[in-house]
């Protein structure tokens, strides 16, 4: 609250002092804001018409009275006469001076000298416009760092103090380490669909390092390049649910976010895994395509089809691998938004297959921690045949196909 009373005052203050230096005539004024202080730069020139001594030491008291640091002090030639008709001096004064002191001052120094020109900049110290731009706020106060105040309770507790720094760290890296991590990543590890669709995203959807995209904006781009929408959700969805929404070319976007603690990867989707790992993928159109087929695959299919196939969606949309000019290259979200798992999935260490749809929607899986194996596919046009041929086998009494224009399902009885 005191505080919060001292801004008032400041506040009161500045305008009290923005109205005398409008008062003043020829005040030039030029504000820069910035990172500092509440401090004006002041230029002032004034003549003295009386050439006795004390004038001038009377008009510098002015200035020391408002404890302006002085920067610069000149005497020249003014081109006008005195009152004894000799030549006056100007003086010019430039000094720094608090942004409250600067109208009383200049009518202090009115009352002595004559031909009082000023011109001054206003240093206002940066304040932000938007919400968001909280985040530039971060300048800590060291006054209680255990690891520099002696008189801190914690300064010669070690563990203490080591716990104190680590918490420290997460808050301010969090959510910009994720997103500087893995977009470093992306150059060596991702394939090419996602690095061209993330560069889009940056451009028009306000991807970066501070700032969380809003689903609307997101979900607009994504209309404009493949017609898939995106839509919140609480949490995990059935996998019948989550794959229904696909077949309608719905996409369900966690809200939340990963815990702090653990960065590198999350054992449930978040904001980061949708944002950075499904969206730039759903941008591209044959992946757009097979995502769809999945979907419209588990329309009324049985437990066991809904099961297989959403553990063909796991090892394709999820923890899918490709070839790319000769090389393996990541295209599941599950590893484009985990830094953890993508480096883990082209490493040494997992067992890597040729995507064969029968193998891989028996395969076991868990959601826990990294894969142990991972599908490579030939590519998007080859993933996207053979799950057609995988899907020609799955038995329904009836067959549906999407209408795009009025996004509806239709279904047709298999005679
Ligand atoms: N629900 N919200 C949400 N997001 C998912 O990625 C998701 C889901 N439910 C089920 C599920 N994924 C998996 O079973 C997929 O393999 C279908
Ligand atoms: N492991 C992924 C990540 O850390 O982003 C999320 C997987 C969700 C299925
Ligand atoms: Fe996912």
């Amino acid at each position: 609250i005191g505080r919060r009373q001292s801004l008032i005052e400041d506040a009161r203050k500045g305008r009290e002092a923005a109205a005398a230096a409008a008062e003043a005539k020829d005040v030039s004024e030029l504000i820069v804001f910035e990172e500092e202080n509440g401090k004006a730069l002041l230029n002032v020139f004034f003549t003295l018409r009386s050439s006795k001594i004390p004038a001038l030491s009377r008009s510098l008291k002015v200035f020391e009275t408002f404890e302006a640091k002085i920067h610069h002090l000149e005497t020249r030639q003014s081109g006008k006469a005195n009152r004894d008709q000799q030549e006056a001096l100007e003086y010019f004064v430039r000094c720094e001076l608090h942004l409250s002191d600067v109208g009383t001052l200049i009518s202090s120094i009115k009352r002595i000298a004559e031909d009082v020109r000023t011109t001054k900049e206003v240093k206002v110290h940066w304040f932000p416009k938007q919400i968001a731009e909280l985040d530039k706020c971060h300048h800590l106060v060291n006054k209680f760092d255990p690891d520099l105040d002696q008189d801190h309770p914690g300064f010669s507790d070690p563990v203490y103090r080591q716990r104190r720094k680590m918490i420290g760290e997460i808050a301010f890296r969090y959510r910009r380490e994720v997103y500087v991590t893995l977009r470093e990543l992306y150059n060596s590890h991702a394939c090419s669909e996602h690095l061209e669709a993330f560069q889009l995203l940056e451009k028009h959807c306000g991807y970066s390092p501070d700032n969380i995209p809003q689903l609307e904006d997101v979900s607009r781009f994504l209309r404009e390049r493949t017609g898939f929408l995106v839509r919140p959700v609480a949490g995990l969805l059935s996998a019948r649910d989550f794959l229904t929404s696909l077949a309608f070319r719905v996409f369900q976007c966690t809200q939340y976010i990963r815990h702090s603690s653990s960065p590198m990867h999350s054992p449930e989707p978040d904001c980061i895994h949708e944002l950075l790992g499904h969206i730039p993928m759903l941008a591209g159109r044959t992946f757009a395509q097979f995502s769809q087929n999945i979907g419209l695959a588990s329309l009324g299919a049985s437990d066991e089809d809904i099961e297989k196939l959403s553990t063909l969606y796991w090892f394709t949309v999820e923890f899918g691998l490709c070839k790319q000019n000769g090389e393996i290259k990541a295209y599941g979200a599950g590893l484009l938004s985990s830094y953890g798992e993508l480096v883990h999935s082209l490493s040494e260490d997992p067992e890597r297959r040729v995507f064969e749809p029968d193998a891989a929607s028996v395969e076991p899986y868990q959601d826990q921690n990294y894969q142990s194996v991972y599908f490579v596919s030939e590519s998007f046009l080859d993933a996207k045949e053979k799950l057609r041929a995988y899907v020609a086998g799955i038995k329904r009494p009836f067959s549906v196909r999407y209408d795009p224009y009025t996004s509806s399902v239709e279904v047709l009885d298999n005679p």
